[in-house]
């Protein structure tokens, strides 16, 4: 009997998204793509979309008797299935390639790109609070209402007003001084690459993954000025060429208009939990 396909629920410009969707593709599985529209029509919080993912976050890999709801756990999982194709798969890495993963998963990369983007545009400062603020009482709405009690949908809201008091408590420059400190120690804390290799290796990696999605959006956010060793901005170049780069979609810039077409397309696909 045919074994049913991999579907990824994500959304193209989502950094977490690109992590499942890079992972996919350098491990060579294919999926069936479904877009979410997490910024306009904000699908991830519809309750079709709860029931598959109660965080109501992107991405979520679903398979045969599979269901995982953050990329952290899909790219463990991938790392998996890739076996000795990675050098995760080596006893003596798997300490080291951990750390890399627990220390880019410490970074807050939301804080990050939006605590720089609101810095330098005034209207993005300015709808961008005003927008977790709704989406927040919607929720605590939703919740009270909630046939299953709504923990989810609280638990949510709550999330919305911490980005908040995040967003418009404190000063800002200096919290976006605090995020790229943290970048800064851990690009010092990777090790030294060989040319021409990856990481931990001539093999993919977890690690690779993670870094490489983490460089394309310090490249977005014109912070790529974080990463100041040679050998890393060469394995950066060397990683861009990839198949796998191109083919899972890595966003290096921000493409509005593409926004927008993912947005339109992910409207015509039902999500069916
Ligand atoms: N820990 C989760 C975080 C996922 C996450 O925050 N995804 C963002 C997009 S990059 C999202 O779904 N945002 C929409 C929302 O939180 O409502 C993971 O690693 O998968």
């Amino acid at each position: 009997m045919a074994v049913p396909p991999l579907e990824l629920f994500h959304a193209a410009p989502s950094y977490y998204s690109m992590v499942a969707r890079l992972a996919l593709a350098e491990a060579g599985l294919s999926y069936r793509s479904h877009l979410i529209d997490i910024h306009l029509a904000k699908q991830q919080l519809s309750d079709a979309y709860r029931q598959l993912n109660p965080q109501m976050t992107v991405p979520t890999l679903r398979g045969d008797g599979l269901l995982l709801t953050d990329s952290q756990e899909i790219l463990q999982w991938v790392a998996g299935r890739a076996g000795a194709a990675w050098m995760d798969a080596q006893p003596a890495l798997q300490g080291p390639i951990g750390a890399v993963v627990a220390g880019h998963y410490a970074i807050s990369i939301e804080d990050l790109t939006f605590g720089k983007w609101m810095l330098g545009n005034k209207v993005l400062a300015r709808v961008f609070p005003g927008m977790l603020q709704r989406a927040e009482q919607s929720l605590d709405k939703r919740a009270a209402a909630a046939a299953d009690g709504g923990a989810s949908l609280r638990a949510k809201a709550e999330l919305n007003r911490q980005r908040l008091a995040y967003f418009s408590e404190g000063c800002a420059p200096e919290k976006l001084a605090q995020r790229q400190q943290e970048v800064r120690d851990f690009v010092a804390a990777l090790p030294l690459v060989s040319p021409g290799e990856g990481l931990f290796g001539p093999h993919c990696s977890r690690a690779d993954v993670l870094v490489a999605v983490l460089f394309a959006r310090l490249a977005m956010i014109d912070e790529l000025s974080l990463v100041n060793r040679a050998d890393l901005l060469a394995w950066w170049d060397w990683v861009q060429l990839r198949p796998a780069f191109r083919q899972a979609d890595i966003w290096t810039r921000l493409q509005r208009r593409r926004l927008l077409q993912a947005a339109w397309q992910a409207h015509w696909d039902p999500i069916v939990p």
